[in-house]
């Protein structure tokens, strides 16, 4: 992979998409097939994204593979077999690799390599995008397809340096073996990560000890093998599918919330629960409609959940320790786990609130809390992201004047639809802060977004536009709308990776678009039918489009 020769001019390409996960395998695709010239550019030594790096035991999607896929081509669909209603974790990086070969698209993306900064020259209406291997690019348009989950937040506890065993974090677990059979392990941080990896290290490790700060709601997956009838008959007509995850607020499937709880009796609200955990994961969110905004129904979800702690448990003061009622049910994620409350009841397995018995410090050989010393020969920490921002800042994006894409953003995330900001020409963000990018089927919410940015890059080259960006009142507007039906949520009062608290007046701000993505799907058309109000397209002869990146690929990409 070579750099520019010296005194060589910037390579440029008509897009360049940064991160090779679902949304810049597709974008680098979609881009492509539509004329363009397009280079991926990806940090990992391999395409897959969130699903290279997030590659320890018991990693495996939240949402069922049936909808967790790409439906761009029927014979794609037709073709693979997900061996399970929720794919693990190899099978999904192996579906993004094969996707990446079966439409010759590693050619366009350049693996191991991040990018060091990112910056609009208003004078050529182009970004100049430099990386550590000391290469230089220019580019049209900016694609950040590098997710809103994929910076870890790193461990800082005390003392970590000292530690003699192995540390690894889940979100970069790493690609040579980390023994733990036989071991004594630690994890630190029960959201979805930790609750995944519990339940298959303890199956492994001589001993498991789980140190938990916030009990949460896990819900079991039901996991089990694929319905292969259910998959042929959404094979046979891939196009109706989609049409129809376009019309789902989840855009994946779920069934049917039962309406207000306060139309059942106690044995029928009983009954309606039984059949929502029985079906199991993110259904629970929705088992009565009114569950997300009336704390009584809210409650009534809760307690039953914490009731099958109880009964599944059978250690009083761990069922205790486990039972979530600091926050409301769904107001955070809920974890989606597979025997998770069950794998308290091995001998194994310990748990340790930190409220209570705080750690102190990591140790050469283990963790010091407030009242033991532990030792342990491998420490996993399952600490979670810097959400939505971590991605973006890493890439050290900068406008004409130097100032960067996050630093208008400390009153929260600025965007318009999340898929532009102000005072960044030609910056697309798949799925970002205001668009229902977490709370979606994010392999769909992101095919969305990308073939949004296609038919906009497509609307400017028919109109000869060679800038786009949001006006400040498109932006205003969109923010108090989201605003606005964030308002009524109970999980906007929750301290969680999708709220932001500004600093200055403690208000509150959450930062998904909550309306549903099917709200979302029909919002963005709209806008895309009137010919894009609130984007404001500029032109002059400068920016005009370039093919020659197409050729110049060939020195640049494996
Ligand atoms: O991260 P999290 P995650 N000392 O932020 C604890 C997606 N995902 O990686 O709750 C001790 O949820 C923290 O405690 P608290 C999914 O969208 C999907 O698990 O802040 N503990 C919490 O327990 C998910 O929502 C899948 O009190 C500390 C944990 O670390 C998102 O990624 C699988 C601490 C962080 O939980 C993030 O999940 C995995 C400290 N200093 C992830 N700091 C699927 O199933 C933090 N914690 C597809």
């Amino acid at each position: 992979m070579s750099s520019n020769p010296p005194g060589v001019e910037p390579i440029p390409f008509d897009v360049i998409v940064i991160g090779a996960g679902m949304g810049g395998i597709y974008s680098v695709k979609k881009f492509r097939d539509q004329g363009l010239s397009v280079l991926g550019i990806e940090g990992a030594e391999d395409v897959g994204g969130v699903w290279f790096h997030n590659r320890y035991p018991g990693a495996r999607v939240d949402i069922e593979s049936i909808a967790y896929a790409y439906f761009f081509d029927p014979d794609l669909y037709k073709e693979w077999h997900w061996t399970e209603r929720y794919a693990a974790q190899p099978d999904i990086l192996a579906y993004l690799q094969h996707v990446a070969d079966r439409y010759d698209l590693r050619r366009h993306i350049q693996l191991a390599t991040w990018v060091t900064s990112a910056k609009w020259d208003a004078a050529t209406h182009r970004y100049l995008v430099t990386t550590d291997r000391g290469d230089q690019y220019s580019t049209r348009f900016l694609v950040m397809a590098t997710g809103q989950l994929s910076k870890a937040r790193k461990p800082n506890f005390p003392g970590l340096d000292d530690f003699t065993g192995r540390w690894v974090q889940t979100s970069h677990w790493p690609s040579d073996p980390v023994e733990l059979e036989g071991k004594r392990v630690a994890i630190i941080g029960t959201g979805s990560s930790g609750v995944q990896a519990t339940s298959e290290i303890a199956k492994i490790a001589s001993q498991l000890t789980v140190f938990q700060r916030t009990a949460n709601y896990v819900i079991p997956a039901q996991n089990g093998p694929m319905d292969q009838e259910q998959h042929a008959n959404i094979a046979s007509d891939v196009k109706s599918y989609w049409d129809y995850l376009q019309g789902e607020a989840g855009g994946s499937y779920f069934p049917a919330d039962a309406g207000l709880a306060a139309n059942y009796g106690p044995e029928e609200q009983r009954r309606i629960l039984d059949e929502h955990w029985a079906f199991g994961g993110h259904a629970f969110n929705r088992v009565f409609s009114d569950q997300g905004v009336n704390m009584e129904t809210n409650t009534l979800v809760a307690e039953y959940v914490r009731n099958k702690i109880r009964e599944i448990v059978k250690d009083p003061e761990t069922a205790n320790t486990l039972l979530p009622n600091t926050y409301p049910i769904g107001s955070k994620r809920i974890g989606v786990g597979t025997d998770y409350y069950e794998t308290f009841n091995r001998d194994n397995v310990t748990l340790i609130d930190i409220n209570k018995d705080p750690i102190e410090r990591i140790t050469a050989t283990g963790v010091k809390t407030s009242t033991q010393e532990l030792e342990f020969d491998v420490i996993v920490f399952a600490l979670g992201f810097t959400a939505f921002t971590g991605s973006l800042d890493q890439a050290n994006i900068q406008n004409e004047n130097g100032k960067h894409l996050t630093e208008a953003w400390d009153r929260g995330a600025s965007t318009y639809l999340g898929l532009m900001t102000g005072g960044f020409p030609n910056l697309f963000l798949l799925t970002g802060p205001g668009s229902p990018s977490v709370l979606a089927n994010m392999i769909v919410a992101n095919v969305q977004h990308v073939d949004y940015a296609a038919d906009i890059i497509a609307f400017m080259d028919e109109h000869g536009y060679d800038t786009v960006q949001p006006t400040r009142e498109a932006i205003d507007s969109w923010l108090a709308h989201v605003a606005e039906i964030s308002e009524p949520l109970l999980r906007r009062q929750v301290d969680n990776y999708m709220v932001h608290v500004n600093k200055d007046d403690g208000s509150r701000i959450f930062q998904p678009y909550p309306a549903g993505y099917n709200a979302y799907v029909k919002r963005t058309t709209e806008i895309q039918q009137a010919g894009y109000p609130g984007f404001d397209f500029g032109s002059s002869e400068i920016g005009s489009r370039s093919n020659d990146g197409a050729v110049a690929i060939a020195g640049v990409a494996k």
